[in-house]
């Protein structure tokens, strides 16, 4: 195959072209018994994708590429979704920010510094003191009040998470969770924040062993990653509500992108954010009733301890549920 004509993958030639994961099949079976679950208990579902896809570029994985997402939009945005009653399938990159443990990142709010060593006087006083754990009682509010969400969520079974690390494990996984789900009709929602990789190596392009450095400068050509989103609401999903993200670090092009996306696959919403404006200020851009319309959603200054995820779920659910209400 040569480059020019690899360059534009399809989504069928990629799926026979490149290898599924090997974790694909207990991955699908776990979403069709959740799945299966959810119903049963009248849940909504949403998917949410989260965090960036890596493209190795040896077979024997030495080196990537990898894409930028701490994946704090995913996992904040899952909390939302249960609090709002919905069920989530969590697709996140491998390590990266998880629901409810993302306000206890290692590197920002490392939870050791939470903990307190006591020592409790023993019964006899000859006898050494037993060190007990506490939390630091100025923690306690915010510690209690994320582990009873985190509870009620484990005892109602209603969070299954799922990882990814390279785009060819999205890719296979995004389809075969997109399937199973599609089962749920209009009371699936996809969340699609997962910054993915444009380009790739297909395997058949791989060094098998490390690129050695002797040769001087390294020259490689990669192909395009097929456009998933077509074939994800043509086939994969029925009437599913489809939310797409657009990352984008130049606000000139922000508007015509979404816009562009929007066209282009037909899906419900395409939500634009600037790579450093996107904690306080994103664009919801989809059609009504044919006619394009864009609504921007801004936190105010004053609300720098609200989350802006709290506000973009909050629409979503409302226009979900309007989705749902469309008799077909
Ligand atoms: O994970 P994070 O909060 O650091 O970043 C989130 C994001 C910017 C990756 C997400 O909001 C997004 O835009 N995802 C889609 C990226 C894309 O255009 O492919």
């Amino acid at each position: 195959m040569d480059s020019r004509e690899s360059a534009a993958f399809s989504a069928e030639t990629y799926f026979a072209t490149q290898p599924a994961p090997p974790s694909l099949d207990h991955d699908r079976a776990s979403v069709r018994d959740f799945v299966l679950r959810q119903t049963d208990l009248g849940n909504k579902v949403v998917l949410v994708t989260s965090g960036g896809t890596t493209v190795p570029l040896e077979r024997n994985m030495v080196r990537y590429l990898d894409n930028f997402s701490a994946g704090t939009r995913g996992a904040t945005s899952a909390e939302y979704f249960l609090k709002a009653g919905y069920a989530v399938i969590f697709m996140h990159r491998q390590f990266s920010l998880q629901p409810f443990s993302r306000h206890y990142s290692h590197s920002t709010n490392p939870f050791l510094d939470f903990l307190e060593i006591e020592h409790k006087p023993s019964a006899s006083a000859s006898a050494l003191t037993t060190p007990e754990i506490t939390v630091t009682p100025e923690k306690r509010a915010d510690l209690l009040s994320v582990l009873t969400a985190y509870k009620t969520v484990q005892r109602e079974g209603t969070l299954l998470t799922l990882s990814f690390v390279t785009v060819n494990d999205y890719l296979w996984l995004l389809r075969a969770v997109s399937e199973e789900l599609s089962e749920m009709r209009r009371n699936a929602m996809y969340y699609l924040a997962a910054a993915v990789s444009d380009f790739f190596l297909p395997r058949q392009k791989m060094s098998e062993h490390k690129i050695q450095s002797g040769k001087g400068s390294l020259h490689i050509e990669m192909d395009q990653v097929p456009k998933i989103l077509k074939p994800m609401v043509d086939e994969w999903t029925r009437e599913g509500f489809i939310v797409s993200f657009k990352l984008e670090t130049d606000p000139q092009l922000l508007l015509p992108k979404c816009r562009q996306a929007l066209k282009r696959y037909g899906h419900q919403v395409v939500i634009g954010n600037d790579l450093n404006r996107r904690k306080f200020e994103v664009v919801f851009v989809s059609t009504n009733n044919g006619t394009l319309s864009e609504s921007w959603l801004r936190l105010s200054e004053d609300l720098h301890t609200r989350e802006i995820e709290e506000d973009i779920v909050d629409e979503l659910v409302r226009r979900h549920q309007a989705w749902t209400n469309i008799k077909q």
